[in-house]
């Protein structure tokens, strides 16, 4: 299949994230895109289909604040990149500052994800990334690979963390409902649930969001992810969330995903967005499931069994060492299927 990647995305390199109280090295390198190309045989450039689709899911006043945040930083005095450290409560007045340390805490829900100089050009281009694979499946491609880093299902419409900035699985998703697609499904396989993924669709009938993912009881997210949380208004019904414990296999694993699947199937989606996370490996040092290497083919096979226009975008993967084999496995087991 078709894969797509911009070397601007490698910009992108925050020098260290908060982690158990101290600071570590940032875990979602620009290695891990190099692993991944290495592995896939390169990727090409995509188009600049410029900004509009990536306001038609985040807010404008949001695009501002990531191209601006470094700048302030740097103008308030800061060595290094921008890391948020104070967070308005919910409910709490909704002031509107213009303070850097401000804005950070209010277009934050975590303090790990840090805005460098050069992460809007990266994001920027991420979602540039998404679009290209995106159109050339709405051009009748049955399937198309975004290599998106920095990554996207953490981010809601008004805000970054975990590693995300522009939630480049929604702008995909939003982009087929323009062009017409009236029905569009997410199936997000990352390790992680993808908070803001489910918050952009929460109250919409036409995407429908799926997750399978580490139970936020144990793992972060946390306030995102639960099995009871299935989307409000005219998108009650329209979220599944399948959480799974630490340890989770193939088996276990595999039959989630039929789960979702199958509920997708049921919902009548045109085109399919695959968030697609190599965090579920076994060797992960973020994470704790014990999928192998070769378990991504099986998966990626019983999803092009379900036969809809697929747009894979990558999520996160943090073992570089066995990311692009983990990667490579996933496509060649959907070509092979699909
Ligand atoms: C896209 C994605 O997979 N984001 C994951 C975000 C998880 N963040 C919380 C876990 C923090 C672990 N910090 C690891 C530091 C390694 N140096
Ligand atoms: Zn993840």
């Amino acid at each position: 299949m078709k894969r797509f990647f911009a070397p601007a995305q490698l910009g992108h390199a925050p020098a260290r994230e908060l982690h158990n109280g101290g600071f570590t090295a940032y875990a979602e390198t620009p290695a891990r895109a190099d692993a991944i190309l290495r592995a896939t045989g390169g990727a090409e450039q995509p188009e600049d289909r410029g900004g509009a689709a990536i306001v038609a899911v985040h807010d404008a006043d949001y695009v501002r604040f990531l191209k601006d945040a470094p700048a302030m930083w740097a103008a308030a005095g800061r060595p290094g990149d921008a890391i948020p450290y104070v967070f308005p409560v919910v409910g709490r007045r909704p002031l509107k500052l213009d303070r850097i340390d401000a804005l950070m805490g209010r277009y934050s829900f975590d303090a790990t994800t840090p805005i460098a100089r050069e992460t809007w050009t990266g994001a920027y281009w991420s979602a540039q990334s998404a679009l290209a694979a995106t159109h050339v499946v709405l051009e009748g491609e049955r399937a198309a690979f975004a290599l998106c880093r920095p990554p996207g299902h953490h981010a809601g419409r008004d805000y970054c963390g975990g590693y995300c900035h522009l939630n480049v699985a929604a702008i995909a998703a939003q982009a087929g409902r323009d062009a017409g697609v009236a029905r569009v499904a997410i199936l997000d396989i990352d390790y992680h649930h993808g908070n803001g993924t489910q918050d952009i669709f929460w109250e919409r009938s036409d995407v429908f969001y799926a997750s399978v993912h580490a139970d936020p009881a144990s793992d972060y997210p946390f306030y995102w992810g639960h099995a009871d949380e299935s989307g409000e208004g005219d998108g009650a019904g329209a979220t599944l969330n399948l959480p799974l414990p630490h340890g989770a296999t193939l088996a276990a694993f595999r039959a989630a995903q039929a789960e979702a699947l199958a509920a997708i199937a049921r919902f009548g989606a045109g085109l399919l967005v695959v968030s697609f996370g190599a965090d579920t490996w076994e060797g992960d040092p973020i994470s704790h499931f014990a999928l192998k290497t070769a378990d991504y083919a099986v998966l990626a096979a019983d999803i092009a069994a379900a036969g809809l226009p697929t747009v894979i975008v990558m999520e996160g993967g943090y073992a570089v060492d066995a990311l692009g084999a983990n990667v490579a496995g996933f496509l060649s087991g959907f070509d092979a299927e699909g």
